[in-house]
């Protein structure tokens, strides 16, 4: 049921729109880390999904994930998980002072800005399009791309474990599930990003999400596979 049909006189649970293999894996990885109660509603992208006009009344840029909080509708995945990290663990999952949260917004824009889009690129052209539709040229591309941000995020990670200190925070769940797909690459040049990416993958929480992620994947059609290449030319 979408949240805004239902009574505003009664709570609703948090409701996570947008099938795991979407960024919304940020999202349920978040939500599963701070044991939250919620419902998983798994729509498709596109026209018979977040472009669908019920969905388009809820987030108009037609894009997953969205999550409505008893009436609160908010889109983009990382200020998501922002959201719910700074509402349920203050000063834990959530960095309790103001560097810290500044911190944590730097690696969470970092993550957007300089990785986000190589990632989903390589991944694309090394694993989810069809083996004779993955263009070498692209895949290679990315790789430069990606090389001088991952030393940088290599660097933080060999001076201590988390990126805000000694404890996992949102800013590793942000920057961790945006490059997530980045653990099949050859991470060698890189050994202390390839440490932490696993260290922050094997969390339990990351487990159930990435198992809901990787059971979205080997469920989609070549066809959806190449409509996201399509629609986000990638
Ligand atoms: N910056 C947005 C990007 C959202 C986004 O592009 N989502 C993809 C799925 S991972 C999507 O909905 N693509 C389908 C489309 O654009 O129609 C976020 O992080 O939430």
């Amino acid at each position: 049921m979408l949240g805004r049909e239902l009574g505003r006189d009664r709570v609703s649970k948090l409701q996570i729109y947008g099938i795991a293999r979407t960024r919304a894996f940020r999202a349920l990885w978040i939500a599963k880390e701070l044991g939250l109660d919620y419902e998983h509603l798994p729509i498709e992208i596109g026209d018979a999904g977040a472009r669908a006009p019920e969905f388009l009344g809820l987030n108009p840029n037609g894009r997953l994930p969205f999550i409505d909080d008893d009436g609160f509708v908010l889109f983009e995945s990382l200020a998501i998980t922002l959201y719910l990290a700074k509402k349920h663990s203050n000063g834990k999952l959530y960095p309790g002072t103001l560097e810290g949260e500044a911190r944590t917004w730097q690696w969470s824009f970092w993550a957007i800005a300089e990785v986000d889009r190589g990632v989903n690129i390589w991944s694309l052209h090394a694993v989810r399009l069809p083996p004779a539709e993955r263009e070498a040229a692209k895949r290679d591309e990315a790789l430069k791309v990606l090389a001088a941000p991952f030393k940088v995020l290599d660097a933080a990670v060999a001076k201590q474990p988390y990126l805000v200190g000694d404890d996992f925070t949102v800013a590793d769940l942000n920057v961790a599930a945006v490059i997530s797909r980045a653990i099949d690459m050859d991470l060698s040049a890189v050994p202390n990003l390839k440490a932490w990416l696993t260290r922050c993958l094997a969390r339990p929480a990351a487990r159930e999400a990435l198992a809901l992620k990787a059971k979205a994947d080997a469920e989609t059609p070549a066809a959806v596979t190449r409509r996201i290449a399509k629609i986000n030319r990638l």
